[in-house]
Parts: structure tokens; sequence; C-alpha cells
């Protein structure tokens, strides 16, 4: 691919590892490969729809949409993934099962273990199922664009420990930007049908680097700050060394978790804001930084952190009492938050109107890894009562858990109880899903985002019409 760029972007560019697997993959089509030849179709297919069809009205708008957060109202392209009210989410119409029985694996063996991160990167990107050697080959590439630029690590270090962890992420990813070879190539004035070429240089510099990052900010808050890497493994378990967690049931969670949490179709924030900001031409580092600080809402990603501070505080206060934690104490505290006007966190979604597959695939590892931990038995419990809770408040859409009211309890097994970092986690994953709709974004040529919008008096106006 380095034969498209211009000669001063071509200096920066990473060069392809001179690894034995790298070698040994030579003859594997590589992602850059595949993608190159999917393109030129994917937009004579987009601008045919646009020609022949631009004009087909699709939905309409109210009042109550217009004030009510853009609920509902289709007006954002996606490719990468699609998120049905009923079923949940679908990677390029895979189901969360589906890729556990179809996408490669660490051992070798379909099915055998959760899917590598990698695996769905390549999925999300192509839509194909990668062969294990695509994987390796991808492995491998992610490992060469690891390192951080000289002047991030020193950065991080000096960051407050009270700073809260996706701050410090934000500022991290950010400042990484230095290396950005779309920004470059923009300023050498490459014409835009190239720009995707070198927005896959950055979107896959970003993923390769977003672990260490991550890593050394958990270091530093909540250890010695050391960090230490074995790129034998795939991106996940690489990711738990630098974690310093060093347990293979570990490493399995950790590729079902950041498979799980990559993409959920368009309209989250997280994910709408990196296509919103890429929409202005920033580049991916950039525009990825700005979708971790939309993650880092409680509404959003940080209600992982929030499940696990509202199962605490329930703990601490029944514990107090000399009352045990069961469906009445539950159903109690429970009652206690919505009689506050607060929300219980990991409960509602803004689509989703069934439990979260993503919940459900994380219940299923807990019954087969985890089946008499304490803190799984408490969320079963609350999982019991709380849909009945939330029906009976009745002002809930969906009463039922989403992905982040089981996330950290998995965590937490293994001793990963810093539930202020949870978010962290959830950012690493995002990136593969947000990033590789940008690239999508680049290559089909989408133009900036500006949805129009309208004053109080004009709504009015509307009515009384
Ligand atoms: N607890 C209490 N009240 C809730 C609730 C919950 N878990 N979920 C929704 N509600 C309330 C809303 O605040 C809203 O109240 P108002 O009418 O007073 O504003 C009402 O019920 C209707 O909301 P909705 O249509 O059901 O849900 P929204 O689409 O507006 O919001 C979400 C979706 C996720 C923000 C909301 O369900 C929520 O706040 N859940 C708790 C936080 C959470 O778990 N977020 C993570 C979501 C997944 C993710 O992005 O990571």
């Amino acid at each position: 691919m380095a034969s498209f760029l211009s000669n001063s972007v071509r200096s920066l560019v990473r060069k392809v590892p001179n690894t034995a697997t790298a070698q040994a993959t030579r003859s594997v089509t590589t992602l850059q490969e595949t993608l190159m030849a999917q393109v030129p179709g994917k937009q004579a297919e987009l601008a045919k729809l646009k020609k022949e069809h631009g004009s087909h009205v699709i939905g309409e708008v109210t009042i109550d949409q217009c004030i009510g957060g853009a609920r509902g109202i289709k007006a954002m392209l996606w490719e990468t993934s699609n998120l049905d009210p009923e079923e949940g989410i679908r990677f390029r119409g895979l189901t969360i099962p589906d890729c556990q029985a179809v996408l490669p694996t660490y051992s070798g063996v379909k099915g055998d273990g959760e899917p590598l991160l990698e695996s769905l990167l390549w999925l999300l990107l192509t839509s194909e199922v990668p062969t294990k050697e695509q994987v390796d080959s991808l492995t491998a590439e992610l490992h060469s664009r690891a390192e951080l630029p000289a002047h991030v690590i020193p950065l991080l270090n000096s960051l407050p420990k009270d700073m809260h962890p996706m701050t410090q992420f934000s500022i991290g990813l950010n400042a990484c930007q230095t290396e950005s070879v779309f920004a470059k190539a923009y300023n050498d004035g490459v014409p835009k049908t190239d720009y995707h070429e070198y927005v896959l240089e950055d979107i896959l510099s970003v993923i390769a680097k977003l672990p260490e990052i991550a890593a050394i900010i958990y270091r530093n808050v909540y250890h010695d700050g050391v960090v230490n890497k074995d790129t034998s493994l795939d991106y996940s378990g690489n990711f738990c060394r630098m974690l310093g967690y060093d347990n293979p049931s570990f490493d399995e969670l950790m590729r079902l978790y950041l498979c799980i949490h990559t993409d959920h179709e368009g309209g989250n924030a997280s994910a709408h804001t990196t296509h919103l900001v890429g929409s202005t031409l920033s580049d991916p580092y950039i525009s990825y930084a700005a979708g971790l600080n939309a993650l880092a809402g409680p509404l959003h990603g940080l209600a992982n952190q929030e499940v696990l501070r509202w199962i605490q505080a329930l703990k601490d206060k029944f514990d107090a009492e000399g009352k045990a934690v069961n469906e009445e104490t539950i159903t109690e505290f429970a009652w206690e938050t919505l009689n506050a006007k607060k929300v219980i966190p990991g409960y509602g979604h803004a689509v989703l109107r069934k439990t979260d597959p993503r919940y459900t695939c994380q219940r299923e590892f807990a019954l087969k890894h985890m089946p008499d931990d304490e803190l799984f038995k408490v969320v079963e419990t609350i999982y019991q009562v709380m849909p009945g809770i939330l029906k009976e408040h009745g002002k809930v859409a969906n009463p039922y858990p989403n992905v982040d009211s089981h996330s950290g309890v998995l965590l937490w097994h293994y001793g990963f109880t810093q539930y202020q970092y949870y978010t962290v986690l959830f950012g690493v994953s995002r990136a593969v899903g947000g990033l590789c709709q940008l690239y999508w974004d680049r290559a089909l040529g989408l133009p900036l985002e500006r949805p129009k919008s309208v004053t109080p008096e004009w709504l009015w106006s509307q009515v009384k019409k």
C-alpha cells in the first residue's frame, strides 16, 4: 500500500515488520490488499444509490425526536454493524454467538475460546471472516505499530494520579497525534480520493497504540508504573500482560470484553462523535480522542464504573445494617435510587428493548468461569428483580440490563477492582468500531456532517400552521 503514498508521507509510514510471523504470512492476502480491492465497488454502489434513489423518503421527524435527542431518526450511514431493538447487535451481519462460532481464536480452533480482537477488526473493516493466518499477520502488524512517540510516556507520567483515567486516556491519545500520517498528507495536498489510504495507516496505528497508553495509566495510578509487554501473544493477551495480569482465563475474558464493546452501530455517543469529528477531516487520532470524551459520560461508557459503585454502596449499606444482600434489600436500594431521581446504572438503553446480548454472553462467561462468585450472584439477583422494579417505576422504555451491567463484576473476580478505570477498557475496544467506520467514511467520500437545528419559535410556528 505504501506505493500509493506521497514521498514526504511515505517516510512516516511504518515499515512492514521483518519478523518470522510477518515473513511466514507474506503469501496471505493482507488487510490493506483486501480493502483496496473492495473500495471501487463500494464507491460505485453508493454513488448509484445516491444518484438513482437520493430523493427516496426513509422517515419523518417529530417534535418529540427534535427535542428528544434525535432518538430513532435515520440520518447516518454506518457500514460496520447494525443494532436491532429486539435482537441486539450484529457485526457485519453476525450476532455475538455467530462471531464466537466462526472467528479465529487464540488456540486456532474456531469455537474453542473467545474470538480474537484482531478477528473482529478484520471483520468490521472488510465484512469478511479472516483466516487464522490473516489474523496472525494483523497481530504482527499491530505490534509493529504500537510504539508510542517519545514525548507521550513522560506526559502520561506527569499527570496527577487523581485525574480520572479517561481524562488521562484522552490526553495520551491526543498527544500521539504528532504521528498522524493523514494530517501530514492533507497538508501536502493529497487528493480527496486518496484520503482513505492515509486514514487507514492512522487507524491501525491508533488501535495499536491504545493498549500501552491504557496500561501506563493503569500501572501509574494503581501500581508501580512498570509496563511489561509480551508480543508473542495476541493484542488482548499482550494488553493483559501490560496491565500486569498473567492468567489465561483473564486473557480470554479480555478477548471477549474487547470484542463485544467494539461497535454498537453509529448513533451511540462515542461512535457518533468519532464520525462527526472525523467528518471535518480531523485525523483519526483526535477524532477518536473526541469519541473517548463522549464515552466518559455516566449515561454512556462510564456506566460500567457506576454499576460497581452502586453495588458497593448497596453492600456497604446493608453490611452496616447487618442485613444480607438479597431480592428484598436490592429492591429497597433500587427504590431509594429511583426516588432520589437518579438512574439505575447498567439498565435501560436508547435502542434496545430486550436484554443486551452483550450482557448475556458475559453472563455465560461467568457461569462457565466463576459460577460461585459472590458478586456474580448479586448481579444475578439484581437481574431477577430490576426489570420488574423499572416496569413498576413506569418511565423507562427498556427495563433490561445493558453491557455495562455485567462487565465490572467479571473484572472484579480476577482482582481488577479499580472500577474508576473500567471505562478505559471500553475505550480500547470502541476504537475498533468507530475507526473502522471512519475508514469507510473517507473511502466512500462521506461529507461534513451538518444537521439543521431549529429554534423553539420555529417549532411553534409549525404547530400553529
Ligand atoms: N434508571 C432510572 N431511570 C431511567 C433509566 C434507568 N436505568 N433508564 C432510563 N431512565 C429514565 C430516563 O432518565 C428518562 O427519564 P426522564 O423522562 O425523566 O428524562 C426516562 O426513563 C425515559 O428514558 P428512556 O427513553 O428509557 O431512555 P433514554 O433513551 O433516554 O436513555 C440511557 C438511555 C441508556 C441513557 C438510560 O437508559 C440510562 O440512563 N441508563 C442508565 C445508564 C446506563 O446504563 N448507561 C449505559 C448505556 C450503554 C452504554 O452506552 O454503554
